[in-house]
């Protein structure tokens, strides 16, 4: 199956660009519901003029059931080709509404039935790494084995290597592990797609992104990182011991490696991302007098193609992005 048409990447990128400039009308707001419901809103109506036709595998959430891009929804014009979305119109709500730097806006897409998202188990046990050490990781080993093997693969010394982690408690065990092992971090409070993909940027100084984040989030960085010819690895993790027997009934593997290829079962992907606070990736949306400048990254696994795309929108023109009075 090769009917992806490659027009699509530049077409997935408005819609990331669309969403970054909805929420970025509320950043630093401190609401961070308003600014994903304009973010939904203005990616979705940008979704519906994608020539595709498209379903969304991985959307916005199961743990709070949105009534808009929610999984199983059909997105995009109906014609060819047949699609699995993931999308996150804002992935770090809090780091909007807080204004903190690294908030994105992502889609990725490939062929229909292509995508894997675990039902009803919102976690995800994760390591990521770049194209230089996607051969030496092995999530099965302890963090310290991982944190050797890949400087081995970079030619590193441990103490070089940076790791990006979710600021949580359940990670206290995982970050003295680290420390111990001479690793140095990058503690985030959001945005674990971004950290997964920017393992794969060596301007961004970070090597590995390891410890517990969500699934959706798991699956749209498998996405990105196909398409650099970096790595994931991820384990489901229930939360408590009715998530544990909920999976258990539904037949999931709690042991399992899922690579990305689990979770995206395809080799022609698409992934875009469009910052809304500048980040250590992408810049955010700036405003100007004559309306706003966004900056994002398009790829295609099928070609590797990166692009970085920086585009200057005039608001008044542009119907679609006036989503604030
Ligand atoms: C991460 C992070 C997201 O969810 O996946 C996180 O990347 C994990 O869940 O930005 P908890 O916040 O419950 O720890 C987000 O914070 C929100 O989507
Ligand atoms: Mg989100
Ligand atoms: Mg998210």
């Amino acid at each position: 199956m090769d009917q992806l048409d490659r027009n699509l990447a530049m077409e997935l990128v408005r819609t990331t660009e669309a969403a970054a400039l909805a929420a970025a009308q509320w950043v630093g707001r401190g609401d961070k519901n308003a600014a994903d419901a304009a973010a939904v809103q203005a990616m979705r109506r940008m979704l519906s003029t994608v020539h595709m036709k498209g379903i969304v595998v991985i959307g916005e959430g199961e743990k709070d059931q949105a009534p808009m891009l929610y999984i199983g929804e059909e997105v995009g014009t109906g014609e060819p080709p047949e699609s699995d979305l993931a999308v996150d119109p804002i992935d770090g709500t809090r780091l909007c509404a807080n204004g903190m730097p690294g908030a994105v806006s992502v889609v990725a897409l490939a062929e229909r039935g292509s995508m894997y998202y675990p039902p009803g188990i919102v976690y995800m046990n994760k390591i990521a790494v770049g194209p230089e050490a996607a051969h030496a990781i092995d999530i099965r080993l302890s963090p310290t084995e991982n944190l050797h093997r890949i400087a081995e693969a970079k030619r590193m010394s441990v103490r070089l290597l940076t790791v990006v982690v979710l600021d949580r408690p359940r990670h206290q065990a995982l970050i003295e592990e680290i420390r111990r092992a001479g690793a140095r971090i990058r503690l985030i409070t959001d945005g674990d797609v971004a950290g997964a993909v920017m393992t794969a940027f060596p301007e961004s100084g970070v090597d590995v992104l390891m410890g517990i984040g969500g699934s959706p989030e798991a699956v749209v960085a498998a996405a990105a990182l196909k398409c650099v010819g970096g790595a994931i690895q991820c384990t489901l993790y229930p939360r408590d011991e009715e998530e544990r027997q909920r999976a258990r009934e539904l037949g999931l593997e709690l042991e399992k490696v899922f690579t990305a290829d689990d979770l995206v079962r395809s080799d022609n992907v698409f992934f875009a991302m469009t910052g809304i606070t500048t980040g250590d990736l992408v810049e955010g949306v700036r405003f100007t007098r004559h309306g706003a400048e966004t900056h994002s990254i398009v790829m295609r696994s099928r070609t590797g193609t990166i692009r970085r795309i920086a585009a200057e929108h005039r608001l008044a023109k542009v119907q679609e992005y006036q989503t604030i009075a």
